[in-house]
């Protein structure tokens, strides 16, 4: 029964994991803080005093409870069943919505005219709905919902759908970890609020921790067989929490995250749809990317309703065995605010034994905000940090690419790499190969990186600005100012004769804009694939760059068609404007 698997998973390593945990967490953070027990349930390791013969009586239906009832649907009230809200608003009151848009990069004007309890459209995979779930053995979990400065609405609709949706047979508690905030309406507010709600607790930290200290400072207090770590502005679809745990008691190594559907940050609209999900990976600036499920990993799932391997999470939203997590090293604590901790976090859960997953029938909403509301200058330490730790050699393939990140404090990381060590960790060659072979590995062959330079255009380099974030194709390569920086001005010639502009996930390749004389991109072939003749050029030992196909030469020119100077494709000569050389810092 519920009960006893709890006792049993107490002695162990429920007590002493937790002892050591805290010891930790005081030891490396050196933090205070203030513990709020709103309810007494969570000295109790069993939740009620309900006996498995009386749980064996009652069908799936009672055991799937959740802690409370949503409220009955009132489809007329606004965004009900996460339809898009948009308020018709006065001068004064639009003001208003722009300050809180401003402030939160959530529109959370709007957010506070929405129920706390409003209900999602079913958008899984009908076959999700068949799986059962056996009640009685799955691991309890306790919920961290770390938040800084979080506005009222959305941390309090993260809460009560995690109380709606959560069968409460499965819920040991909620943790709320307060970040520091100063926020007024977070102080008593927010506890007198809380004291009224069952099994949610509040912590709160005595100075800015940061993402990850914040969240293991929850973890230290959890009393749950599963962490489950949750952004502070979701909502959990129904039956969200039962395909987590089914998989952790399944695999103890898996490390499980649900399907992140979104939330339109200005609407409020709920966009989750029940095809195939996205997994990640990561480009070479160590940027997170989603991608399409790739074929073999189709192949190797049984069913829609398996879990898909995933190379990298996004981040926020995953549940792990606290064991397991105490095992793995919880997170690198010298990490500091957020940023590059779910990379690293991906690259140790895979090389150390571990799997990271995500379960198809585990829906949860997120607020994507309209641009992250505070800084991210700690994410390029943290991003050093995890390849210094994990990547090995193939760091250099990131620091080609950003060589400003050789010059960032990265801190110190011996302790990491011990534990690396310790754990016997297999290196990322490995996790290349095994994990996520659908990446391009760049070669970076000695002097055929970085920027791409005219001999006889003084300091004009390719440079290649991508129409958006998610998409590498469709605009001109020009000439501009060598900054040396990396970033747009990156390129590398490839073995295979490729002008790889490979910064990006997937890369793209310099290849002729048809019917034109210009540059342009597009995607490079997948590994392992042919290259198409286009997409060829031969960089002779005299800096010629001969474009196969149309049997002409890059030259460097004045002024393009578009305005500014560019590399276009001449009749081949000997002037030195068609005249090449790699150059990797300036
Ligand atoms: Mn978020």
């Amino acid at each position: 029964g519920v009960g006893r698997r709890g006792r049993r998973h107490m002695a162990l390593f429920g007590r002493r994991s937790r002892s050591k945990l805290m010891l930790f967490i005081f030891g490396v953070c050196v933090v205070g803080y203030v513990i709020f027990s709103r309810n007494s349930e969570v000295e109790a390791p069993i939740k009620r005093g309900i006996s498995t013969h009386e749980y064996r009586d009652k069908d799936d239906e009672a055991l799937k409870r959740p802690v409370y009832d949503k409220p009955p649907l009132d489809l007329n009230a606004l965004g009900e069943m996460g339809r898009a809200v948009k308020l018709d608003l006065n001068d004064e009151e639009q003001r208003k919505q722009e300050e809180s848009i401003k402030k939160h990069q959530i529109n959370t004007y709007l957010s506070d005219r929405i129920s706390l309890h409003r209900r999602l459209p079913e958008r899984w995979n009908p076959l999700c709905r068949d799986l059962k779930y056996d009640y009685r053995n799955l691991p309890s979990t306790s919920v961290v919902i770390a938040f800084y400065n979080e506005a009222w609405s959305t941390l309090l609709r993260t809460v009560h759908s995690v109380l709606e949706t959560s069968p409460d047979v499965l819920l040991r508690e909620i943790i709320l970890v307060d970040d520091y905030s100063d926020q007024e309406h977070l102080k008593q507010p927010l506890e007198d609020y809380i004291s009224k709600l069952q099994k949610v607790r509040l912590i709160r930290a005595r100075k800015r921790e940061g993402l990850v200290r914040a969240r293991l400072l929850g973890a230290s207090i959890a009393t749950g067989h599963v962490l489950t770590f949750l952004d502070c502005h979701c909502e959990c679809h129904e039956g969200w929490l039962e395909p987590l745990l089914h998989r952790i008691k399944e695999e103890e190594t898996a490390v499980v995250c649900p399907v992140i559907d979104v939330i339109d940050w200005n609407t409020f609209q709920y966009l989750g749809n029940s095809g195939e999900p996205q997994i990640g990976g990561f480009d070479w600036r160590l940027v997170f990317t989603w991608h399409p499920i790739p074929e073999y990993e189709q192949k190797r799932r049984r069913s829609q309703t398996d879990v898909i391997r995933s190379p990298t999470m996004a981040g926020g939203l995953f549940a792990v065995s606290k064991n397991y997590f105490q095992y793995l090293g919880t997170y690198d604590t010298g990490m500091e605010v957020w940023g590059g901790e779910n990379l690293e976090f991906s690259f140790r859960i895979w090389q150390c034994g571990g799997s990271l997953e995500i379960h198809p029938c585990s829906h949860v909403g997120h607020v994507f905000p309209k641009k992250a509301p505070y800084s991210r200058s700690k994410a390029l330490a943290n991003s050093v940090r995890a390849a210094e730790v994990w990547m090995d050699g193939y760091k250099e393939l990131y620091y080609h690419r950003n060589p400003h990140a050789r010059l960032e404090a990265f801190g110190d990381v011996t302790s990491r790499r011990k534990l690396r060590q310790q754990l016997g960790c297999k290196d990322f060659k490995w996790y290349l190969e095994n994990v996520y072979p659908d990446l391009n590995v760049p070669e970076d062959q000695p002097g055929m990186f970085g920027m791409l330079k005219n001999k006889g255009m003084q300091n004009h380099c390719f440079d290649y600005n991508p129409p958006e974030e998610h998409k590498v194709v469709g605009h001109r390569v020009i000439l501009y100012p060598c900054h040396g920086m990396g970033q747009n001005q990156f390129f590398e010639y490839s073995s295979q004769n490729e002008i790889r502009y490979n910064t990006r996930e997937p890369s793209g390749c310099v290849t002729v804009d048809s019917g034109t004389d210009y540059l342009t991109v597009q995607l490079c072939s997948k590994p392992r694939q042919p290259v198409p003749e286009e997409h060829k050029f031969v960089l002779k030992e005299d800096g010629t760059l001969y474009h196969v196909v149309t049997n002409k030469c890059v030259e460097a020119v004045q002024k393009s068609n578009s305005g500014g100077p560019a590399p276009v494709l001449r009749p081949c000569s000997d002037s030195i404007y068609q005249k090449w050389f790699f150059m990797e810092r300036t």
